[in-house]
Parts: structure tokens; sequence; C-alpha cells
């Protein structure tokens, strides 16, 4: 059997990688392929609690404590992420390292310092990287509810994201419409399921 494709959905707030990420998760279900999202940060574990009591400014922590944090919070689905791979299961994945990466660097970390502790996890397949402009992103609403979401802060973390952005990162405009970006992000995840069912691989970092 061919193993799961890693499919990541990265971006600043408010981009709309999580209707993006349900859209496609429901897109590949109607196919009758085998499909599960991931979110993260994942607010439900005890890591998690902590990232949301953070983010919701009930709690505060040192930048590199929060960093590891989130960090600590991928590693602790990376077994149950690899397992489900293996058998066959796609996974849509809503934030990763790079969003982790680009937060803390745009918050004044070095970057270097930033990407060690993600070293190792399980690399996607396939990063779609929504982008919008920050000044697109604020009329949207809801912006400025949790730590973050403020507008020279998501300037800063736009631009390490364009930084990051290697070849082979898929950019989406994210100032058209639901349905254009979603039609995008279906066809080409189903070509990156075809060449998987091809090779079979388990791409990993070093
Ligand atoms: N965030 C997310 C980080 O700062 N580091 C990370 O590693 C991850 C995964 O958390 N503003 C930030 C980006 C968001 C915030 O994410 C909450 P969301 O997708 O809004 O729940
Ligand atoms: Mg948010």
């Amino acid at each position: 059997m061919a193993r799961g494709r890693f499919i990541l959905l990265e971006g600043c707030d408010r981009a709309g990688k999580s209707t993006q990420c349900t859209m496609l998760v429901d897109a590949l279900k109607a196919k009758d392929l085998s499909v599960e999202l991931y979110k993260f940060p994942d607010r439900t574990t005890t890591i998690g609690q902590m990232i949301h009591a953070y983010l919701t400014n009930s709690k505060e922590l040192d930048d590199r404590a929060i960093h590891l944090l989130f960090s600590a919070n991928r590693w602790e689905a990376m077994q149950e992420m690899k397992r489900k791979l293996s058998a066959g299961i796609h996974l849509v994945v809503d934030r990763y390292a790079y969003s982790g990466v680009a937060f803390s660097t745009a918050k004044g970390l070095d970057l270097t310092w930033c990407k060690n502790p993600d070293r190792g996890l399980i690399r996607p397949d396939i990063t779609f990287f929504l982008d919008l402009p920050t000044s697109e992103a604020e009329r949207r609403g809801g912006f400025g509810d949790e730590r973050y979401e403020k507008r020279e802060l998501q300037e800063n973390v736009r631009e390490v994201f364009l930084k990051l952005k290697d070849k082979e990162w898929t950019v989406i405009d994210a100032k058209k419409s639901i349905l254009a970006m979603h039609f995008e992000i279906l066809r080409e995840t189903e070509l990156k399921i075809r060449d998987g069912e091809k090779d079979g691989r388990f791409a990993e970092e070093d």
C-alpha cells in the first residue's frame, strides 16, 4: 500500500487556512480517500493547554520557552502521524514547523536557533503557502483577539515566511475567492497523491 501524503497549509493569521483545510479534507473524503485533519498548535494536549494560555494572554512565558512548547506539541504527535501515513491515511495539516520558525523569528529570535528543535520532524510532501497582504488580513475581522494578531508582527511573520519559502512550496494567492483557492489546492494535492502511488517512500528530514 502507498503511504499517505502529508499535505501542509501555512500562512499568516486570517489567510483562510482552516477553511481550506476543511474543504480539502471533505473533497478528498468525497473521492473515497482516507484522510485526517491535524492542526497545530493542538490545544487539546497538556502542552497545548499551556500554549493556549499563552496565546490568550492568561500566562506569560519566555520567548524561547514558548517556542520550545510549540515544537514539543508537534513532537508529541509524531508517532501517531507516522503510523497513520504508513497505514495509507493522508494528513491535511493546518500550520506546522514553518509557523513555529516564522513567528518566533519575527519576535526577534535567531533563525537557526528557531529551526533546531524541529529538526527530524516528518517532512511534508506538499506545502501550500496562503499568501495575504497584512492590510487585507486586518480587514477580515477577528484580527486582534490573540497574542501575535498585531499588524506589525504579522508583517514581520510574512517576511520570514517568504524567506523560508523554497521551490517546493506552492504559493496560493489568498486574495482569491474561497472556491478558486480550493480548486487550486485540490488539483495540486491530487497530483501529489498520484505520484505517491508510484513511489510510496517515507520522506523524513535529517
Ligand atoms: N504559532 C503557531 C506559533 O507561534 N508557533 C507555532 O509553532 C505554531 C504552530 O500560534 N498566531 C502561532 C500562530 C498563530 C497562533 O495558531 C495560533 P492558530 O492557527 O490561529 O490556532
Ligand atoms: Mg489564529
